[in-house]
Formats: structure tokens, sequence, C-alpha cells
């Protein structure tokens, strides 16, 4: 019988605690991923940033699928949707954005603890992002707080570059956590990774990166999807990913021309 991409006890786990790991689902994906990654380095979008590092190099960027034709077609023919689509318990996949984050070796600066939710204009119980390394990731893998995506209320969105707040205004946020500073409360789950590992997380589960003190690279690629219960929310001012022009209002499915569906 073939086997599975995703078990009954890794899905159990991601509903859980909020993020599995599950090993190998891209490894034949890896070249083609590394190439986009080369092409977006080359030639990147409207919304790359630097993240502000005096050492070393910390690049990401995202949005790109529709001009960088290895994303998609990761996006429309690598296993992405399907185990979305199976991780989240939704009868379809439908594509956010993907999101692509490189860390050079010799860069101490920690990727800030966050949950995604708040960045995004969109809600559900069925959310999932795909972060998939292509280089071997002892120390710099991402860092997850368990049980943080039934968190009540949602942690401070902060700007990456330097901490402050991402919203103006008076807003209702948990302070942005701290588990290495409270080891008894907050439990860490972090696994060292092989090019085409992935780990699969909700976008309200709290997470974070070490900076990269290895000798090579870490780059990854983020593939960010939602299921059938998401919906376009309104959040205090410019989300991250912004998408202007977007024409959404509270409570509708995301726009199937801009976020393709799958029914995998
Ligand atoms: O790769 C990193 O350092 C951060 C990635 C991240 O926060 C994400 O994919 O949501």
């Amino acid at each position: 019988m073939e086997k599975p991409m995703i078990t009954d006890t890794q899905i159990e786990a991601f509903q859980r605690d909020g993020a599995v790991m599950v090993p190998g689902v891209f490894a034949d994906w890896v070249d083609v991923i590394a190439d986009g990654i080369a092409r977006n380095m080359a030639e990147p979008g409207e919304y790359a940033s630097e993240n502000s590092v005096t050492e070393g190099r910390f690049f990401d960027d995202y949005c790109n699928w529709t001009r960088i034709p290895e994303f998609g077609r990761i996006v429309r023919e690598s296993p992405a949707a399907k185990l979305a689509a199976r991780a989240m318990g939704s009868e379809t996949a439908q594509f956010f954005h993907d999101h692509v984050l490189v860390k050079e070796p010799g860069t101490p600066k920690p990727t800030p603890w966050h949950q995604d939710a708040p960045y995004y204009f969109v809600e559900g119980q069925q959310t999932v992002s795909l972060w998939i390394p292509i280089d071997p990731v002892e120390q710099a893998s991402l860092r997850f707080i368990a049980g943080s995506h039934k968190w009540d209320k949602m942690v401070r969105p902060v700007s990456w570059a330097d901490d402050s707040d991402f919203y103006d205004g008076p807003q209702d946020w948990t302070p942005v956590p701290d588990p290495d500073a409270n080891p008894a409360d907050l439990r860490v789950l972090e696994w060292p990774m092989q090019p085409g590992d992935v780990v699969l997380f909700d976008y309200r589960t709290a997470h974070g990166a070490r900076g990269n003190f290895a000798q090579h690279r870490r780059r990854a690629l983020s593939l960010r999807w939602v299921g059938d219960d998401a919906r376009y929310v309104e959040r205090p001012g410019r989300t991250s990913p912004p998408f202007p022009g977007h024409g959404m209002a509270q409570g509708q499915r995301l726009r199937e021309d801009w976020f393709p569906v799958f029914t995998p």
C-alpha cells in the first residue's frame, strides 16, 4: 500500500499542538524550490526585505508565485494542496501566498516570536503554513509554542525589523511571549530537518527562529493555505501581505481569482 504523505497521528498532533513536522514530503521538489529562491533573490519583488540586519543577511519576500514559474509549479503540481487539505480537515485548499525566508550563515538575528494570524486579513479554524527548508536545519529551525493556536487573545504583532508595533493605536493583544524565559509554562516544539521535510503550522501558532550560526545557508519556502471555513477579516491597519485593491469585505471568502482553490 502507498505510504500516506501524512498519517492520522501526525494530523492529530497538528490539530492538538498547532504544529507538526513531516519528513520527506517535498524531497523531489528541493531543486525546483532552490531555483525559485535563486530567481526570487536575483529579481526581488516589491515587498522584499533585508529585515535591517547589521550582521549576515536575512532576506524575505512574498507573493511572487504568479511571476516565478518554479513557485507556480509547486503551488499547482506538488503535494502541497493535498497535504494542506488533509491536515486542515478541509474539502478544499485555497492558496493564500508564498513566502521565501533566507538566513545566510553568520546571521545572529532571531525571527521574533509571533503568530501569523494578526498580520493576515483571513481568519478561520482551517489554516496552515507549510515551511519547507532546502538546507539541513540543525539549530535554525522554526520553533513553536505548543497549543498557542488555542490562546484566547492574539500576540501583539511587531515589525521584524525593529520590534515596533505593527499596527497604530491601542489594541488588546497578548504580550510577545518569551518561552525560553518561561520553560515551565510554555512547551517549545522544534525539529532538526533535512531538505524537503516540512513543518505544518496553524496561522495562530506562536513561532520564531534562532539566528543562523551554522556554516551554511538556511533557505526556506513557506506556502500558506486556508480551508473551507476561512473568511476575510478587517484588521486595524494595512496587513502583511497587503494585497492592495483586493476589494473584499468582512466575512467573505477570499476571492478565487487571486487565491486559487484546489480540491485535491
Ligand atoms: O523562517 C523564518 O525564520 C521565519 C518563518 C516564519 O515566520 C513563517 O514562515 O511564518
